[in-house]
């Protein structure tokens, strides 16, 4: 089930509005993450103390992390329908180390699309926000048939 080129150029052409923005982007969704989903929280060592929003504002740690993350997911979605070596690695250590279930990955997808939805109202159409969630869905079926690989349930 991969995407149409139609539907990743939906995805590259937000994707390209995202990218000079990405330390604050990257910033937002982690820490909506952790307020929408606080069990989210407790699977970073490094950010589990972190109380309220303005502690995880002035953490450049946590910054530096969502750039780490979108960084990584905007490789992979400009790989388009091969993605695979990218995302083996990925897959091992999110199944091996970090040990985090794909309904997480689901709920920071989903957060990732709000708040892209949110900064960028009028390049981001129903079309557009279709494509993404279709290339997010694709990430993460993949995610959790490399994590079986790597004996992990997910
Ligand atoms: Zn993650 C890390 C990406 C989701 C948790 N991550 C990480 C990194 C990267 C990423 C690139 C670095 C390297 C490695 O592998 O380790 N992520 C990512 C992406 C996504 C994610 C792309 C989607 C989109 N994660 C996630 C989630 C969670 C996580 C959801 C939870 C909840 N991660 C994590 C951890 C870590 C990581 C815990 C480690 C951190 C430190 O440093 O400590």
């Amino acid at each position: 089930m991969g995407l149409s080129d139609d539907e990743w150029s939906h995805v590259l052409g937000i994707w390209a509005k995202v990218e000079p923005e990405l330390p604050v982007r990257g910033q937002e969704v982690m820490i909506r993450l952790f307020q929408v989903h606080p069990e989210t929280q407790e699977r970073f060592a490094k950010f589990k103390n972190l109380k309220t929003i303005d502690e995880m504002k002035s953490s450049e740690e946590l910054k530096k992390h969502g750039t780490t993350v979108l960084t990584a997911l905007g490789r992979i979605l400009k790989l388009k329908n091969n993605h695979e070596p990218e995302l083996k690695p990925l897959a091992e250590s999110h199944a091996t180390t970090h040990k985090i279930p794909v309904k997480y990955l689901e709920f920071i997808c989903e957060i990732i699309v709000k708040v892209i939805a949110e900064k960028h109202p009028s390049d981001f159409g129903a079309d557009s926000q279709a494509a993404m969630r279709k290339a997010l869905e694709l990430f993460r079926n993949d995610m959790a048939s490399k994590y079986k690989e790597f004996g992990f349930q997910g």
